[in-house]
């Protein structure tokens, strides 16, 4: 599949000399490194985003929700042999549902976008990686995360992807803010429990609310950066497009974390 998507070519000419993008490569790299997110304002124009949102709506009564407390290792369980106050023993409430990728068109503009092999290439310049490939996976590589009133994300480290691609569809009248504190921990290897606990427990120096517009497109490190979705309010659902791609061909997901994430494994 590699029809061209319904993206706002004016403002974002992809399928134009590679040299084009060269300046929104550089700005978002910089971006990237400074803050651990950049973002596309306008990447969807309003149509292609209302024929993706009335396809969302449509699948929303056959996505799995997710409904659980969890530390920001996104684990359930506590450890009952470290304090109260370790990271691994706070634990928040994340409720959402999350439509798979075989549930979406192969017509449908988020999966031409995937597809598309300009924005691949587009996405791995801008994240530093040689080459980046589609998910092999029958569900990880599209999704849209739907999050209705009273749904949220709990403070969290990505897995394993060094870097995750969003797209906001459709924001909520209230709440449903993305909040991002960049580099709580370098890695496994050196967490920073202290500052990771005071962010959990609510300290906000350097939280940064990241803008999501509709159509907004928005890269992240979220393995080393604690993030979450706050609470949302009001009748409008918040659907957010999350891409997944991989640094290998053929990648197929964890059948554990397909079954948490969707309810079943393909
Ligand atoms: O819904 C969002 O804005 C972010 C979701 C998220 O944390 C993720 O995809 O890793
Ligand atoms: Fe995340």
């Amino acid at each position: 599949m590699n029809n061209k998507p319904e993206i706002d070519f004016e403002r974002y000419p992809l399928d134009k000399s590679p040299g084009a993008m060269a300046d929104t490569i550089a700005t978002c790299q910089n971006q990237l490194e400074k803050d651990q997110y950049c973002s596309l304002p306008g990447f969807f124009p309003t149509a292609t985003l209302a024929n993706v949102v009335t396809e969302v709506d449509s699948l929303i009564p056959k996505a799995n929700q997710a409904n659980s407390l969890r530390n920001c290792y996104l684990e359930r369980t506590q450890d009952p042999d470290l304090p109260h106050s370790h990271p691994r023993n706070i634990m928040n409430p994340a409720r959402y549902r999350m439509i798979p990728a075989d549930l979406f068109s192969d017509r449908s503009s988020l999966k031409k976008l995937y597809f598309w092999d300009p924005f691949r290439s587009f996405i791995s310049q801008i994240v530093g990686e040689s080459e980046l490939y589609p998910s092999a996976d029958p569900l990880q590589p599209v999704n849209v995360i739907c999050y209705g009133p009273g749904d949220q994300s709990a403070w969290h480290y990505d897995s394993d992807n060094a870097f995750t691609m969003t797209l906001m569809l459709q924001s909520a009248e209230v709440g449903g803010v993305f909040e991002l504190a960049p580099n709580t921990r370098r890695g496994i290897e050196e967490e920073n429990l202290e500052y990771v606990s005071s962010v959990l427990s609510g300290e906000r120096d350097r939280v940064h609310t990241v803008s999501r517009t509709p159509g907004e497109l928005t890269i992240f490190r979220g393995c080393n950066s604690l993030h979450r979705v706050t609470q949302v309010a009001g009748a409008r659902k918040r659907l957010m497009a999350v891409f997944v791609y991989e640094k290998t061909p053929g990648v197929i997901g964890d059948p554990v974390v397909n079954q948490t994430v969707y309810g079943r494994v393909n």
